[in-house]
């Protein structure tokens, strides 16, 4: 497995070099362009999906002259390789979840916060389109990486899997919980009394078959695809937080692409928002049908109530001061303007 990552590794490292021979990203008249586009999912789920869909956009629209390879999860390594792959520019673009960047960029584990965005997702994703917040300057401290989120989306509310029923905090005594590795998520977890364990999503099936973790979370449509629903039992409909994707692309190739075709990129990755919250809720809804019918795996639902979801915000509440005092790097300014932003949205009722 290493050696085939390492090999194709290599040979988007060889596609790299021939692309710049040819001289990608000269005026813009008649010439080709050949770029990369990595996603943390498979096809068939929606970030592969979404960068298929983006690709042919492009192509549509520059009469073929822009040409993106879209590259599912797996190939080429970790989500938190594809980071880097990103970062140094051996690939061009890349769907990114923010918590595979909570190491380096501390700004972004904003999204790990459970209960911040509202339980509406299209009124999240309305947050998410126009946020200044996010949009400016979580953007700004993502490019002093080398990163710049050109959108962010939601791929559905989260979620929890289990072998055990999960209604009240107390049922995460002890509970061996994958996360991603984002020092935020570990410490929200922490709070409910769990014992995360940050993992790549490509171990997950087998450590849940094998109990090395007791549970996960994730959206209903990643849960069924990735069919953690056949070794758990049970899946509590918890809608604790949203989970953010972000479409991001290498900043210095970024700004050094003729105006014209920043302006296509720019173009089509709003397109692409509508897109994308079509896809997820559909995909989400389908999801929830198939694991509730499927008979061969049985999973029982629980959907907590008002009462039972207040237990577990009180016990998130704390983590707003963990992030200003801990994580944030300028006291916490990023979250207090999205708090206000979200505030308004939901106030615009
Ligand atoms: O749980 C994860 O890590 C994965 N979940 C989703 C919805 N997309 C990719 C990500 O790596």
């Amino acid at each position: 497995m290493l050696g085939l990552v390492a090999a194709s590794a290599m040979s988007l490292m060889l596609a790299a070099c021939g692309q710049n021979e040819e001289g990608n990203g000269g005026d813009g008249g008649g010439e080709s362009y050949n770029w990369r586009f990595v996603t943390e999912e498979v096809e068939g789920q929606g970030q592969y999906e979404y960068a298929e869909e983006f690709a042919k956009r492009m192509k549509e629209k520059s009469d073929g002259q822009v040409n993106i390879d879209v590259y599912e999860f797996g190939g080429l390594g970790s989500e938190t390789d594809q980071v880097e792959q990103l970062q140094n520019g051996t690939v061009e673009m890349a769907v990114m979840s923010p918590g595979f960047t909570g190491n380096m960029v501390n700004e972004g584990q904003i999204f790990a916060l459970h209960f911040l965005f509202p339980d509406d997702v299209e009124k999240t994703q309305e947050i998410l389109n126009t946020s200044e917040a996010l949009n400016t300057d979580l953007r700004e401290r993502y490019e002093e990486h080398s990163i710049t989120p050109l959108s962010y989306w939601t791929e559905g509310a989260m979620q929890w899997t289990s072998n055990t029923p999960i209604e009240s905090p107390d049922d995460f005594q002890s509970f061996k919980m994958r996360t991603q590795d984002s020092p935020l998520i570990l410490e929200s977890y922490k709070a409910y009394g769990a014992d995360p364990t940050p993992m790549s999503w490509s171990e997950l099936y087998t450590a849940l078959d094998r109990n090395t973790v007791d549970g996960q979370e994730n959206p209903i449509f990643f849960i069924g695809d990735a069919s953690f629903h056949e070794v758990q039992d049970y899946m509590t409909i918890s809608n604790h937080n949203n989970y953010v994707a972000m479409t991001t692309v290498n900043t210095d190739w970024f700004n050094g692409l003729p105006e014209e075709m920043q302006e296509m990129v720019n173009e089509t990755t709003e397109e692409m928002q509508q897109w994308a919250f079509d896809e997820q809720q559909a995909q989400n809804e389908e999801w929830l049908e198939t694991i509730k019918n499927d008979e061969e795996n049985q999973t029982e639902i629980i959907e907590l109530t008002e009462e039972q979801r207040e237990a577990f915000r009180e016990k998130a509440m704390p983590i707003r001061d963990y992030y200003i005092e801990n994580v944030s790097g300028v006291d916490g300014a990023i979250l207090e303007k999205l708090e206000k932003e979200i505030e308004e949205a939901e106030s615009a009722e």
